[in-house]
């Protein structure tokens, strides 16, 4: 992958020409944003597939909030609300990822078809992950993650974010090598909101370029995160609710497929479907290498891997 840009291509996992969209299907009953909507098994199947309908080119699905303050919940549970979620979106043809910290959890989740093990700790909470990843040639996503969110944020003070958080994953990525994960397999994301004020997400975002100078593509997970309310509240208001972060969170979609992020992990998938194909007709614009993406457009295609309508097509004709 070249040093400038953080898409490059993940091992064992398909090759988008783009910034990739993970959508994200919580089966919590307590995740900040949209915990308890899809806590059903059929729920969480049906949302997975409506995000891929929508655009999603991954679905990663967690059975743990990580919100600050949540008690963890136990390996059975976490097993209970993912196992059969990944095993229904995979048996669809659906790419997979499974947002866990537990080794116990990713073993399963990659048995029941899981492509991808996304771990915000980044190998950190469970002694076994990296092993048992290692294992099975999965593709591993390695968070900066400064250990549990308890209150008052003790772990987030930095006096240069961007160089500690790139310093602190470089530390991260060798010993994910040394574990036995391929380097080719190996996702590497800032940990927006993870141990992070609302100005350190802001520093990391403007500095993307630094972290895809560690030489692993680049996951940027912003969907309507803190640091996101506060900026919409501005100096005085009070941040609007994480469901009314979206257009927010598809603005920094097309900033990271801009600064060529690998992929962009959000709830609300449709927008941030549109805007990393507007950022990759863009980039074709300038690099003279058109988008080969069966979804940019207006398609009428069918999705990949599911075969099923990638998008509606418009009702009205176009008026310019
Ligand atoms: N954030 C959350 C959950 N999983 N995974 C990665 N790789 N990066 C993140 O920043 C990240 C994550 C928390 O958000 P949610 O509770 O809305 O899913």
């Amino acid at each position: 992958m070249s040093k400038q840009s953080g898409r490059g291509r993940v091992a064992g996992l398909p090759e988008w020409d783009r910034c990739a969209v993970m959508g994200v299907v919580n089966v919590t009953p307590d995740s900040f944003s949209d915990g308890g909507r899809w806590f059903d098994t059929t729920a969480a199947i049906k949302h997975g597939l409506d995000l891929v309908a929508q655009g999603a080119d991954l679905v990663d699905v967690g059975g743990e909030s990580t919100r600050p303050g949540a008690t963890r919940v136990d390996e059975d549970e976490e097993l209970r609300r993912v196992v059969p979620v990944v095993r229904g979106l995979a048996s669809e043809g659906v790419v997979v990822s499974v947002d866990t910290m537990r080794a116990s959890v990713a073993a399963q989740a990659l048995a029941a078809g899981a492509a991808l093990v996304n771990d915000v700790s980044g190998g950190l909470a469970d002694p076994a992950m990296i092993p048992a990843v290692a294992d099975t040639g999965a593709p591993f996503v390695v968070m900066h993650w400064r250990g549990f969110l308890e209150g008052g944020n003790v772990k987030g003070r930095y006096a240069d974010v961007v160089a500690e958080v790139v310093d602190e994953l470089h530390t991260r990525v060798r010993a994910v090598l040394d574990g036995g994960i391929a380097p080719d397999r190996i996702v590497v994301d800032p940990g927006l909101g993870f141990s992070k004020e609302a100005e350190h997400d802001l520093a990391l975002l403007a500095h993307l370029d630094r972290l895809s100078g560690l030489g692993h593509p680049l996951l940027v997970a912003a969907s309507r995160k803190r640091f996101l309310g506060r900026v919409l509240a501005g100096p005085e208001g009070a941040p609007p609710p994480a469901r009314e972060r979206d257009a927010a969170t598809a603005a920094v979609s097309a900033l990271a497929a801009q600064s060529g992020a690998w992929a962009v992990r959000v709830h609300e998938v449709r927008a941030t479907a549109d805007a990393v194909r507007v950022a990759r007709a863009v980039e074709g614009a300038r690099t003279g290498a058109p988008a080969t993406d069966a979804h940019s457009g207006r398609p009428t295609t069918e999705h990949p891997t599911t075969g099923r309508p990638a998008r509606e097509q418009p009702a009205a004709p176009e008026r310019t």
